[in-house]
């Protein structure tokens, strides 16, 4: 299947061989030292099985690669099934009859084998289902190390040494801070060239009006100020859902916090709580309480996009601030640095956007008010399960990406989605407020 034409390739079959051992190399490490167990039991009704990822980032990558790019029968037909995340919801697929450790290693290797014959045949069309099922596979260890975190293994060591330290900037900054994003029209989504998701497309442009943005994510110490200031008790904070949620569940701190938060600056392995770090473990109801209590809100996706691209003088959206190519962890942007942790916020100042807002790749996801849905000509591209069909209904976006992302995956055009009372996502926010 080949999908709408690209001007030019999106990758090199040279390029595409070094992306997918790369992400397998993770994938690989991610798990390495996880036991049996662990690795195939089920840690939250919100995850998978972590075995079950193994599997099926292998069925996906047979179904694209094998099957529908290069022509050839499925791998393993019968397990089309089990793999399907939209037919099988998390919550059931801890009774599903998915792979143990060996036999899902081994299904990931026999895939991986008749991929890399067809690459090695010259042959990989425009690159653009290649790109697909490499950034499937980044997103699936972001989902792992969500599950890794819930899981709390004590004697989990993150897998990759620290060549990269997170980048740092100087001054303190309490996510409290704005900076003014002018009025006029702007260019949102990604253009026709390179790869894309989907809903990233069509590329627009949309009148927005004058906002104040955030300069940096809210950190940890500015929510606690928020927690201790009876943050989770004043009704009139909280939108109706959201109280309801709260109450329903006893919901008092970011998930990931303990309960006495001020004895213990401790979360778990994953995670140390540092007060100048971006507040993670929040949900959309809890986000859109912390903006009320602040006389804010929180941005429309369609500002936050304008906010990490658009260059007043040039009256252009750039791809990133410092360039074409993607993020550098550490030097741009503070992602795929799970040693570290969470990243400082307001960090790096090389990757701050034209109207001066820090840390809007990387960081943190950071939740908008804006519902997902497809933009104005959406084309549902390669299959509608990527996108479409969680349009219409409570899915909130998220925009940025974490420490937990791959830089592969980061652009400011990536849309995140996930319900609104979902805490399991490295999400924090950052505040709007109309000027
Ligand atoms: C874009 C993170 C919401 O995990 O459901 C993985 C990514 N899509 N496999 C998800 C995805 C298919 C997706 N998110
Ligand atoms: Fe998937």
């Amino acid at each position: 299947m080949r999908g709408p034409a690209l001007a030019s390739a999106v990758l090199s079959a040279a390029d595409a061989l070094t992306a997918l051992t790369d992400a397998r190399e993770r994938t690989l490490a991610l798990v390495a030292s996880v036991s049996d167990e662990d690795l195939e039991g089920v840690h939250s009704p919100l995850m998978s099985p972590l075995v079950w990822d193994l599997g099926h980032i292998a069925a996906f990558e047979d179904l694209w690669l094998g099957h529908r790019f290069a022509g050839l029968p499925l791998l393993r037909g019968e397990l089309l099934d089990v793999y399907d995340a939209f037919e099988t919801p998390r919550a059931g697929r801890g009774e599903l009859p998915f792979l143990r450790r060996a036999a899902a290693r081994e299904y990931l290797e026999e895939v991986r084998a008749r991929t890399l014959e067809t690459i090695a045949s010259g042959d990989i069309g425009d690159g653009v289902l290649h790109e697909l099922v490499i950034r499937h596979e980044h997103q699936h260890n972001e989902t792992m190390l969500q599950t890794l975190q819930l899981a709390r293994l004590d004697y989990y060591e993150p897998p990759v040494p620290s060549r990269k330290r997170p980048a740092k900037a100087s001054g303190a900054a309490t996510g409290l801070e704005l900076v003014e994003v002018p009025a006029g029209a702007c260019t949102i989504g990604a253009g026709e060239c390179g790869f894309a998701y989907d809903n990233e497309r069509p590329c627009h442009r949309t009148d927005v009006r004058g906002f104040m943005m955030g300069r940096t994510p809210i950190v940890n110490a500015t929510y606690l100020r928020f927690v201790e200031g009876g943050g989770y008790e004043r009704r009139e904070w909280w939108s109706d859902e959201g109280w309801s949620w709260k109450e329903e569940y006893d919901i008092t701190h970011p998930g990931a916090w303990t309960a006495d938060l001020a004895a213990e600056w401790r979360l778990g392995k994953l995670q140390p709580l540092d007060p100048d770090r971006p507040v993670v473990h929040v949900s959309w109801f809890e986000a859109d309480a912390f903006a009320r209590a602040h006389g804010a809100r929180l941005p429309t996706e369609i500002e936050w996009e304008k906010a990490a691209t658009w260059d007043q003088e040039t009256q252009e959206a750039r791809l990133h601030p410092w360039g074409e190519e993607p993020p550098e962890p550490g030097v741009h942007a503070n992602l795929d640095l799970f040693e570290a942790g969470p990243s400082p916020a307001r960090a790096p100042p090389a990757g701050a956007s034209p109207c001066g807002c820090r840390g809007m790749i990387g960081d943190g996801w950071e939740w908008t008010s804006s519902a997902f849905d497809g933009y104005p000509g959406f084309v549902a591209y390669p299959y509608r399960e990527y996108s479409e069909v969680f349009f219409g209904h409570d899915y909130k976006v998220l925009r940025g990406g974490s420490w937990a992302t791959r830089a592969r995956v980061a652009a400011p055009t990536f849309r995140n989605w996930d319900l609104p009372q979902r805490r399991q996502i490295f999400a924090g926010l950052r505040i709007a407020r109309d000027i």
